[in-house]
């Protein structure tokens, strides 16, 4: 169960965030837009908002997720790869110590963005990618396995973060996109499988009660609606626009 949500409101800057899409430059105002929308299906599905206010300085801050890990007892400060989001991770402690008094920190060299690590209950997956290194990825198994939760490294091929193509909806079921579909790491799980064409979609959060999913993904609605699950659709494409998903904009916890 979740009780808690913490978001950042995109800033006069996020127009000029990272991107590795041609999807073209975001529209702050829609995005704006789509993020208090983002918020209320957060009230929906019952968690308490934290909504930080922007920051200029950082472009990509409203995607909270990459500067921790958070579970019921103790928070990991992320260290993230990129260097221009790097400070992010000053701005969202204080948030974080009012919540959380044990704290963990990945430190230099090491380098992890939340982005890259998904729980499947007392299992940590940690993937390697271009923000994430294997440093920084041994860090955080050290940390989990201290705190007595199970931990395994996995090395992305094509995604950008680990989550862009898995996600866990509880009751041992994950949503599985490209290379995670045949991955030998996630073959004990059930799997809903995204197909090809609709690969944003594996960017979905299963929070409480329901399954918070981008807007436009018919197949992947309609299979995830079938396993049982409340869906609510969300419309993304400000946020994809700069390889952002469901997941990447809020720290659930
Ligand atoms: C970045 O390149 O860092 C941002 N434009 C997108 C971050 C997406 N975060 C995530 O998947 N957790």
């Amino acid at each position: 169960m979740f009780k808690n949500t913490i978001v950042k409101q995109p800033g006069e800057s996020y127009i000029n965030g990272l991107t590795t899409s041609d999807l073209g430059s975001p529209i702050l105002e829609k995005a704006l837009e789509q993020h208090e929308a983002y918020i209320e299906a957060l009230k929906t599905c019952g968690t308490e908002v934290t909504i930080l206010p922007s920051c200029v300085d950082f472009p990509d801050s409203t995607f909270v997720e990459d500067t921790a890990v958070l579970t019921p007892n103790f928070a990991v400060i992320s260290n993230p790869g990129a260097h221009t989001r790097n400070g992010e991770i000053r701005e969202m402690e204080p948030a974080i110590k009012s919540f959380y008094e044990n704290i963990y920190y990945i430190k230099a060299p090491g380098t992890l963005d939340g982005g890259d690590i998904l729980q499947i209950e007392d299992h940590f997956y940690i993937g390697i990618s271009a923000r994430t290194n294997l440093e920084g990825a041994e860090q955080l198994k050290q940390i989990l396995e201290l705190e007595n939760y199970k931990a395994t490294i996995v090395q992305l091929e094509k995604f950008f973060h680990l989550k862009t193509g898995i996600a866990y909806l509880g009751n041992q079921t994950i949503v599985a996109a490209g290379e995670f579909i045949d991955h030998p790491d996630f073959n004990s799980y059930t799997k809903i499988i995204v197909p090809p064409e609709e690969e944003y979609a594996a960017n979905c959060i299963q929070v409480n009660d329901y399954v918070i999913i981008p807007a436009g993904y018919p197949i992947t609605k309609h299979k995830i609606k079938e396993a049982g699950y409340q869906t609510i659709e969300l419309d993304m494409t400000e946020f994809r626009k700069l390889d952002g998903g469901l997941s990447c904009l809020s720290l659930r916890f």
